[in-house]
């Protein structure tokens, strides 16, 4: 007798039947990304595997859903039921990261960025500029005050982390919008450790004077002590916004405590759902009680309509989160990082801050001679996905970078462990110590351009998915 089909497979076989109904490419696809996720080694630090029941939450009848506004003030008839899961999703924030209040519509983490920039400049630049003109809601703002918000905004400034150190683009990279609503400066780490400098932090604050501080990163590998942001913010009068898309799961999973927990320290703070949280695609604000009412105008204010099926996603999550062995989960993540920066180095690789406190680590790519985009594309020939990434002071730019960023959330929701870290580090070392610089098609220094012999890339293809037999992606699932 054949074993009966997991629920799960049932459940995702029956889907693909439906939509191969309509459009069999469709179809295909989807069942080609499972495939290729399957075999392939994920290393990008800001991916992940959602669970059956997350993917499930998403597709289903709260798409076809209008519900501007917030849990129980719609600006649409009949959203009982989207109010119900925007609740939930709000409540397990709440009690997940300890928060006095969640808005789980952003649908992107920049999205969730524009939603606190502006509650912030609601909260601190509209009420004092304006209330002497009567003027207590945007809501009620004229053309004439929005004129004069304009100008007000012209002068707001934002101290953010530096791109080539790890900070995001919405912390005020110039060409971004944050770098465009304010007048920006941006703190680095120390050359020589890599580091945040917090006293130079603190100076320059004390000179620029901000409105926001923003703490947070997309590939900075080490801790952040948010006491002393808090302390510096304070002592400035800036706002400290915290965003933790990165690190959201290792502060759900109570691995960033103390010092290192955001949302003690900051009065707002972002993040994504699915990163190290492991939920649907999505963005999340937590901030205090006094910029609650800000932040639940981010539709639509800044936002457009919220998606109900992403945020019932969001809700199952974050319950998932809530259980104990996420915690578990959060700590192997740290120890899986630790364990691939160890044997990278051992096996001579150099890392920026040599190595790692949390889920991903920077590999400087210039000692093995090549520019990020060639170690990338390297590694991707021989099964293995990353992404480039900028270093500090990086001499090759933002596109070409110096640097491969690669972080274990993924692998570790399959399974995977410290051994298999340090195997992986040696396939990793193998690929970019036998890769090299390629040239143009006139014979001149390429930045893009590699040769990699290309039974080495087959072979340590086949040793990645051979490595990947023993932790299935989705093990419940056959899709027959
Ligand atoms: N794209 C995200 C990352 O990879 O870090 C940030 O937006």
């Amino acid at each position: 007798m054949p074993e009966p089909l997991s629920t799960e497979s049932t459940a995702f076989r029956s889907a693909l039947e439906v939509i191969r109904a309509v459009e069999p490419r469709v179809a295909d696809a989807i069942g080609q990304e499972v495939a290729d996720q399957r075999e392939m080694l994920k290393l990008i630090a800001s991916e992940n595997y959602a669970s059956p029941a997350t993917l499930l939450a998403m597709g289903n009848w709260f798409s076809d859903k209008y519900a501007e506004g917030t849990v129980g003030r719609r600006f649409y008839a009949g959203c009982r039921n989207v109010d119900t899961v925007e609740a939930l999703a709000a409540e397990h924030a709440r009690e997940l990261f300890g928060a006095e209040h969640a808005y789980a519509q952003p649908h992107s983490g920049i999205d969730a960025n524009l939603v606190a920039f502006w509650a912030v400049l609601a909260q601190r630049v509209e009420a004092p500029a304006l209330q002497n003109a009567g003027v207590r809601n945007v809501n009620d703002l004229s053309e004439a005050d929005w004129a004069e918000l304009r100008r007000a905004f012209g002068n707001q400034r934002m101290l953010g982390m530096s791109l080539d150190a790890g900070g995001h683009l919405t912390h005020g990279f110039r060409p971004n919008i944050s770098g465009k609503m304010f007048d920006q400066r941006s703190y680095g780490t120390d050359p020589a450790t890599g580091l945040i400098d917090y006293e130079a932090l603190r100076v320059s604050a004390r000179e620029f004077k901000p409105l926001i501080i923003v703490a947070g990163y997309s590939a900075y590998p080490r801790l952040v002590n948010f006491r002393i942001m808090r302390e510096i913010a304070d002592e400035v009068g800036a706002t400290l916004m915290v965003d933790m898309a990165h690190f959201a799961g290792l502060v759900a999973g109570k691995v960033l405590t103390g010092d290192f927990d955001p949302v003690s320290h900051a009065q707002i703070v972002t993040t994504t759902t699915h990163k190290s949280l492991r939920g649907p695609r999505g963005g999340m604000v937590l901030c205090d009680s006094s910029l609650a009412d800000q932040v639940d105008r981010g539709c639509p204010m800044v936002l457009g309509g919220p998606l109900p099926h992403v945020m019932a996603a969001k809700a199952v999550a974050l319950a998932e989160a809530r259980r104990p062995e996420f915690r578990e989960y959060a700590q192997a993540v740290v120890d899986n990082a630790r364990a691939l920066a160890e044997g990278l180095m051992r096996r001579g690789a150099k890392l920026v801050t040599g190595g790692t406190d949390n889920h991903l680590n920077l590999i400087d790519v210039s000692s093995y001679g090549l520019t990020g985009r060639q170690a990338e594309s390297a590694l991707l020939e021989s099964g293995i996905v990353t992404n480039r990434n900028a270093i500090p002071a990086d001499p090759n730019g933002a596109w070409y970078t110096s640097g491969i960023r690669i972080g274990t959330p993924a692998l570790t929701t399959r399974g995977l462990g410290a051994t298999e870290m340090d195997e992986i580090a040696g396939l990793i070392d193998r690929v970019l110590a036998t890769t090299e610089a390629g040239t143009t098609a006139k014979g001149a220094p390429s930045k893009a351009q590699h040769i990699l012999d290309p039974k080495i890339a087959d072979e340590i293809s086949h040793r990645a998915t051979d490595l990947l037999t023993g932790f299935p992606l989705y093990p419940e699932i056959d899709l027959g």
